[in-house]
């Protein structure tokens, strides 16, 4: 089987180009023994390009434990970055077949090759019930949950999959490993969660790590970018434009006044190779 190796701001993951070769057997098994870094390729998991019958390509993502999630923001540009160098649609913009709908894809194009994608997310979820999160209201924003004797405020959204947002005057590696797990799969989270740990550097600015639901402490995650700007926004913490500081490297985000988020970023094709099987 052959794979392309892409990632985006170091977010990076295991392509199977599905136009030219017959679907994986079965993704969420291979998805682990791909996804390891000693043992296999090495990724933060596996992303199949499909054929769609709505829009010019779709895409399933597997995080590195197996489990299928419903969007992913630095994987859906490099598969319109694939989709469009490789041939399959030579078309801007791109449209993409996701498990949160289809999303539309504006190409930053140099040389013809894509440099930078920007991509229209949809509108952010805040009921409750279809984040899901197991709390009453209209919204979760600031809610005090208790971990390991700490109270985080935790503000939820959905980007198509789930995000609790952490504002923190200061963050690092071990708190996002002692409390990222333990928010993943709290019982509040019936699909379990990703998890951002945040601190704001001004209105239009913020620094953020990452625990994924799935794949542990990743470089970056888009969705969980896009959930940051849009809880930033709920808890008057920051404007509706900003640039986000990942480990990996810089997204800017902006919730628009159609209330659609707007997430701009690289993508970047590394290797590709045979999987013997
Ligand atoms: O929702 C989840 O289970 C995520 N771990 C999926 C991957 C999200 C991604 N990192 C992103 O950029 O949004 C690809």
């Amino acid at each position: 089987m052959q794979f392309t190796k892409m990632h985006g701001i170091g977010n990076d993951y295991v392509f199977v180009d599905c136009f030219r070769q017959s679907l994986p057997e079965a993704p969420e098994t291979l998805a682990p023994r791909i996804s390891d870094r000693h043992f296999g390729v090495g990724g933060d998991g596996l992303i199949l390009i499909l054929p769609s019958e709505v829009a010019d390509a779709r895409m399933r993502i597997f995080n590195a434990d197996g489990s299928e999630a419903e969007m992913c923001g630095n994987g859906v540009r490099c598969v319109a970055k694939y989709v469009y160098e490789h041939g399959i649609a030579r078309k801007n913009p791109l449209t993409i077949e996701t498990g949160r709908g289809v999303l539309t894809l504006h190409l930053q194009l140099s040389n013809d090759k894509v440099h930078r994608v920007s991509v229209d997310m949809g509108e952010p979820i805040l009921e409750p019930s279809r984040i899901p999160v197991q709390l009453s209201g209209e919204a979760v924003v600031e809610h005090p949950l208790t971990v390991d004797d700490t109270v985080f405020p935790i503000t939820c959204v959905s980007m198509g999959n789930p995000h609790c947002v952490l504002f923190l005057s200061q963050v690092d590696g071990d708190l996002v490993a002692k409390i990222g797990p333990k928010l993943e799969r709290h019982p509040l989270f019936p699909n379990r969660t990703n998890v951002e740990f945040v601190e704001v550097l001004s209105r239009s600015e913020a620094r953020m790590r990452v625990w994924e639901r799935g794949s542990g402490e990743t470089l970056a995650c888009g969705t969980g970018a896009c959930a940051v700007c849009v809880a930033g926004v709920l808890t008057g913490r920051l404007d509706r434009k900003v640039q986000i500081h990942l480990l990996g490297g810089d997204l800017n985000i902006e919730w628009q006044s159609n209330g659609h988020v707007l997430m701009t970023g690289p993508a970047e094709e590394v290797f590709t190779g045979d999987w013997p099987e």
